[in-house]
């Protein structure tokens, strides 16, 4: 996605070569490898965790969630504890509210963006499985009257996840719809009581290279943070998700804890969060740190704004053949639109 800090080398050398070369046969032999993530680009090998055999399971959750019963009706708001990682993918309808189909749950799952893990978009998915998302805590801060650090239960417990079925436009130009599970950040910021001297909301992802393998590269500036105006933050879209298709989120998704802001471009909906602050500054995120000229602040998707490199008029909806014409705000004008009133798109893209 970005240019000058990613080095012009095919990915069979980024990914070390027998994972490349047979992640099958890497799979079963992962955590007996020695430094089998060792990052052929940089230096030291560090031998990793061996990874848990399912993943995003917390012990904790699976004791507190509702039993997987096939049958039982779909979920539009689940209980206050969310379903058990191992249940049935299922939503409460199969389609967003301008009639497009949901993605399958296996390309949500499997065609990722995750740096962290890789540049590939199946490598989530794979080394996904040395991401630890439980025990987990999230510390609310900076300028306001209510500081706290919350764990995952506490959080759906104060804020009981509802469904949200959203576009997720990709600045790539690929997009999806996915239904998400979590609550709109709103309740959240309004617990932590911002004081007015806060005018943006930074949040950052976990910094942990034994979890996170490609942290330990230098291309980039880990860990990866995002920003969001106050106003942006406290829409009723903004949503803090913990989970799609009714189940806890995996963590090529971002598991525990990720923002989805759907009418900006993907990668402003930054995953795995551990730290949200209230600031008086416009934060410096990941893309616009590896490349200011390609990726700003706002990044609202926006298809009479091309990025340097392509454009963004259409994109490719992931399970469909074609392009399809690329909405402004991502279909999502309505709501948002005024946020923007009087300010340059073109300027402050
Ligand atoms: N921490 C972190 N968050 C991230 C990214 C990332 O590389 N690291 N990629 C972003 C991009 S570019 C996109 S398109 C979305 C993809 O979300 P999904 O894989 O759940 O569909 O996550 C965003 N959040
Ligand atoms: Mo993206």
């Amino acid at each position: 996605m970005g240019k000058a800090q990613i080095p012009a080398i095919p990915s069979s050398e980024i990914t070390p070569e027998h994972v490349y070369v047979n992640r099958r046969q890497f799979m079963r032999g992962v955590g007996l490898a020695t430094g089998a993530l060792a990052l052929s680009a940089c230096g030291a090998a560090i031998a990793p965790p061996p990874p848990t055999a399912t993943p995003a399971v917390a012990a904790e959750s699976a004791a507190d969630a509702t039993a997987a019963d096939p049958n039982a009706p779909a979920p539009s708001v689940p209980a206050s504890l969310l379903p058990a990682a191992t249940s049935e993918p299922r939503a409460s309808r199969d389609t967003d509210e301008l009639g497009d189909a949901l993605t399958a749950h296996e390309a949500v799952t499997t065609y990722n963006n995750f740096y962290e893990f890789g540049l590939d978009k199946g490598d989530p998915a794979f080394l996904g499985a040395y991401l630890k998302p439980a025990p987990w805590t999230v510390e609310v801060g900076g300028l306001v009257n209510r500081p706290g650090t919350y764990g995952i239960e506490d959080l759906l417990r104060k804020f009981p996840p509802e469904e949200r079925i959203y576009r997720l436009r990709c600045v790539e130009a690929w997009s999806m719809v996915i239904p998400w599970l979590g609550f709109p950040l709103r309740k959240l910021l309004e617990a932590a009581e911002p004081q007015g001297s806060a005018k943006y909301v930074r949040f950052e992802t976990l910094l942990d290279p034994l979890q996170f393998p490609l942290q330990r590269s230098e291309w980039f500036e880990w860990p990866y943070v995002e920003g969001l105006r106050l106003d942006e933050a406290m829409n009723d879209l903004t949503l803090m998700s913990v989970g799609l298709y009714g189940k806890q989120l995996l963590p090529q998704n971002g598991a525990p804890l990720r923002l989805v802001v759907p009418w900006k471009y993907g990668f402003k909906s930054i995953k795995s969060i551990v730290k949200i602050d209230l600031v008086d500054y416009e934060p410096a995120s990941f893309w616009m740190i590896a490349a200011s000229d390609e990726y700003g602040f706002y990044a609202n998707v926006n298809p009479e704004v091309n990025h340097p490199r392509w454009s963004q008029a259409t994109e490719r909806r992931i399970g469909e053949t074609g392009r399809r014409p690329t909405l402004m705000f991502n279909g999502y004008a309505e709501q948002v639109a005024d946020l923007y009133a009087g300010m340059d798109l073109r300027k402050h893209f």
